[in-house]
């Protein structure tokens, strides 16, 4: 309390003072630049070189400044970037979240990577409405505050682009792991389960597949299998606390946990109940994956496990550090369930290291993985690889191919390698 009555007794005079500060601030900081290096390797400033900075003699801004909060302006980089090549316009396209700069497993909702077939719709909640009808007792037309009222469920999940890594399946190409691997995102989803409003309109016995339509201009539809809709499958409207983002389907959005991204319908505002699946305009281009033999696999909805390494990576490398230990740090999910365990290489896979998992421990969820590394300052190439509870194992590059072929988009969630040199810069190297 004493130092806030302190600031509020700063002068109005006292900003020329500080501006002028600030400018020898400035040359401190060169200084500083200085001393920091002559100090050597520690990177640890001392106490002389602790300035009192400027904004710790002034006001600061007030409450309700920013009503919806924002990140420093000195986190600017943190956000979504697209690939400007990859598709024809902005509209039907896709933004990738910046993996690298995200800490613990939550991707705020910023920057939740974006993917539209007809861009994102304004949509007014209280106009929303969700038809259900078909194969069932009562149709029902279910308004926001309709789907709000019934008791909800919360869960953390991560959702994936069965395109993830879809343009590494020849080599590498994408120097960022923003651009590998950044078609995916982990929040916490509140709604309600789809099994409860389902019991609500009476399945009849015929009912075997769910049509979900989404209200944007591309009316987007995905047939779901009953199983899935009576499992795991949510409507959720929050995210992250809040209500979704117009980006995420706002106000109503379908959740598959663990399964394709792209059957997770957003702005959902029909579900029709039939006996079989229906014919998407979509299917016979995309959502099957060709195979070597020119036959393509359907319905291969479940993301299988996959990990990357996000210290270091090409935007995050160890130059300038020097540290005798480093933290190998990264992510890996599975659609089947927990993570078992992940390992470590540092030489391109011919030994492994067990690698700790930090903080929360999910199914079909972000998991982090860590490793106390003692660099040697030689050029390695690393990776994770992944095993979930399933048992099953992340396959190499060259096992993926060999089942898949090279002309498929999606699902390639094989073993990725991060070729560290020994100036500490990370390139994307796609080894077999
Ligand atoms: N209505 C509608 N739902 C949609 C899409 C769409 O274009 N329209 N894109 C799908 C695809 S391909 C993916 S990968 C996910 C992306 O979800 P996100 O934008 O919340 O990350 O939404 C899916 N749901
Ligand atoms: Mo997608």
């Amino acid at each position: 309390m004493g130092k806030e009555s302190n600031k509020q007794k700063l002068p109005k005079t006292a900003v020329a003072t500080e501006n002028t500060l600030a400018a020898a601030a400035r040359r401190n900081f060169l200084k500083k630049g200085v001393l920091l290096a002559a100090a050597g390797s520690s990177g640890v400033a001392t106490a002389e070189t602790l300035k009192v900075e400027p904004w710790s003699k002034q006001l600061g801004r007030s409450v309700v400044s920013h009503p919806y909060g924002m990140p420093s302006p000195f986190e600017s980089n943190v956000v979504r970037r697209n690939v400007p090549w990859l598709t024809a316009d902005t509209h039907s396209s896709i933004s990738f979240t910046p993996l690298h700069e995200l800490k613990g497993i939550i991707t705020p909702n910023g920057l939740v990577f974006e993917r539209y077939h007809a861009g994102v719709p304004d949509i007014d909640p209280t106009a929303h409405r969700l038809l259900i009808h078909g194969d069932v007792e009562r149709e029902l037309v279910l308004d926001m505050d309709a789907i709000t009222a019934f008791p909800s469920v919360t869960v953390i999940r991560f959702l994936e682009c069965p395109a993830n890594g879809g343009m590494e399946w020849r080599g590498a190409q994408m120097e960022a792991v923003q651009f590998t691997h950044g078609m995916l995102s982990c929040c916490e989803w509140t709604g309600v389960p789809l099994k409860v409003i389902l019991q609500e309109a009476g399945i009849r016995p015929s009912g075997k597949w769910i049509l979900a339509e989404g209200a944007d201009g591309a009316a987007m539809t995905r047939s779901i299998p009953l199983e899935k809709a009576l499992d795991d499958a949510l409507l959720v409207y929050a995210q992250n606390g809040e209500r979704l983002r117009p980006e995420q389907g706002y106000p109503l959005r379908l959740f598959n946990p663990g399964w394709e991204g792209n059957t997770s319908v957003k702005w959902l505002r029909r579900l029709k109940i039939g006996d079989q699946p229906w014919h998407h305009r979509e299917e016979t281009s995309k959502y099957t994956d060709l195979m070597a033999d020119g036959n393509a696999r359907r319905f291969t909805w479940v993301m299988e496990a996959n990990s990357v390494i996000l210290s270091p990576c090409p935007e995050k490398p160890w130059t300038g550090q020097r540290r005798p230990l480093y933290e190998i740090e990264g992510i890996a999910w599975s659609g089947r369930g927990r993570i078992r365990h992940v390992d470590i290489s540092d030489d391109g896979g011919n030994n492994w290291r067990r690698a700790q998992l930090k903080g929360l421990h999910l199914p079909k969820c972000l998991t982090r993985f860590s490793l106390l590394y003692e660099w040697d300052g030689a050029p390695k190439l690393l990776q994770s690889r992944v095993t979930d509870e399933t048992g099953y194992v992340q396959p190499t590059l060259a096992q993926l191919r060999q089942v898949r072929g090279v002309e498929s988009i999606y699902h390639k969630n094989s073993i990725h390698t991060w070729g560290l040199s020994a100036d500490g810069k990370v390139r994307n190297v796609q080894i077999s």
